[in-house]
């Protein structure tokens, strides 16, 4: 996987893990256009990638399905057969600035598995493909004992992991009620480029508002099932714990299962710990997104640790989409030196805002870092 790596990414990607491979792009270069490069664009993978043909690759599409179907990538682009999509999607893995929460106390960051992020585990890229609600149609919908309000789809990656001794595949599923809104996407291309081999060649799904782990890399099975997988990727990880649950009493049962990514924000110029000499303001860059359907409305920045707020100027937000983020900049006055404490939160549609500390939403697992944003700067007048 080391090949793509550097075949694929950025030379100066940030790399997490080398094995499995997960990478992030450098702060102030994510934020410098609203849509991500591929090149840019962070990576999560459980194991290794991997090499299919395009030429002879298909899927299956079984399980509960009224007429199960074999689909090659020629036939799924067939527009006679299956009209396209095309939609600006933000994809976010609910690690995105673990790190901060591994600072207040390490969870469980033991397990490789839990990738130690910053602020670059997400990006916003234009994705192609069908709508798997068409795909779906096409296989005549579900049997007619199952209400399909009951059903889930299950997508299977080619690519496998070991975790505590075992070996997986990587499988998860998604609501029918999310494939029926036209928000989960069979993609084959990313900005308008054939979908790279570290991102999922030759097909994935692109699950709008979700949680990254949805979006199924390499697949090669979408199974229609009743109730979501049972699978261990599903079942056992990005689960959502209390703040009383830890090593000694962790179950799987006791967490809830992240679907929707919730509002969130951060500031990735300048950087934590930056001295910056400055006549009375400071330019700062960020990004700021909502999953579940919302999307930003409104960004604040604080320069004394979010007593005082500052809004953003609409203007110096990036273009609204539903389902993606939106850069944004900004020239914040700042009359004190020394050390200042910077922070941001964002407001989405429905006036949903972020936690205030770190810590007011730590949890075992250390999934979905959405509180207020926070660095440090030294400003010297
Ligand atoms: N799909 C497969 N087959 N294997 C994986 O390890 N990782 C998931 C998801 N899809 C994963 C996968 C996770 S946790 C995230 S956040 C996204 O892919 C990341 O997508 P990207 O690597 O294209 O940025
Ligand atoms: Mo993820």
């Amino acid at each position: 996987s080391w090949d793509y790596v550097q075949k694929e990414k950025a030379p100066d990607m940030l790399h997490v893990l080398q094995f499995p491979y997960n990478g992030e792009p450098p702060r102030r270069r994510l934020v410098e256009d609203e849509v991500t490069s591929n090149a840019d664009f962070f990576v999560r993978n459980h194991g290794g990638i991997p090499e299919i043909d395009a030429g002879s690759y298909f899927f299956d599409v079984d399980g509960f399905v009224k007429n199960p179907q074999r689909i090659s990538l020629q036939e799924l682009q067939n527009e006679s057969k299956f009209p396209r999509q095309s939609n600006v999607v933000t994809l976010q893995c609910s690690g995105t600035r673990r790190i901060e929460q591994i600072h207040e106390y390490p969870g469980d960051g033991d397990e490789l598995i839990n990738a130690p992020w910053s602020e670059g585990a997400i990006g916003n890229a234009r994705w192609t493909g069908v709508s798997l609600k068409k795909v779906i149609k096409y296989c005549g919908g579900f049997q007619d004992d199952f209400d399909p309000n009951d059903m889930h789809l299950e997508f299977y990656g080619a690519d496998t992991y070991f975790k505590k001794g075992e070996v997986y595949n990587y499988v998860v599923s998604v609501p029918w009620r999310k494939v029926k809104m036209n928000e989960v996407l069979l993609a084959w291309e990313m900005n308008g480029e054939p979908l790279p081999r570290i991102h999922g060649f030759p097909l994935r799904t692109v699950v709008f508002g979700y949680i990254g782990a949805r979006s199924t890399k390499w697949l090669y099975r979408i199974k229609a099932i009743k109730g979501p997988s049972r699978a261990p990727v599903q079942m056992k990880e990005y689960l959502y714990y209390t703040p009383q649950i830890g090593k000694h009493n962790v179950k799987y049962s006791n967490g809830f299962s992240i679907q929707d990514m919730p509002v969130s924000s951060a500031i990735m110029a300048p950087e934590d710990k930056d001295q910056i000499v400055h006549d009375g303001k400071i330019e700062l860059r960020g990004w700021a997104y909502s999953g579940g359907g919302h999307w930003p409305i409104k960004v604040e920045v604080s320069g004394d640790g979010g007593n005082i707020w500052y809004q953003v100027p609409p203007d110096r937000l990036s273009k609204k989409y539903f389902h993606g983020w939106r850069t944004w900049s900004m020239e914040m006055p700042v009359d004190a030196e020394g050390w200042l404490d910077f922070c941001v939160r964002c407001w989405d549609n429905s006036l949903n805002t972020q936690p205030t500390f770190v810590r007011s939403a730590w949890n075992w697992d250390m999934h979905v870092t959405s509180s207020c944003h926070r660095i440090k700067i030294f400003s010297v007048n």
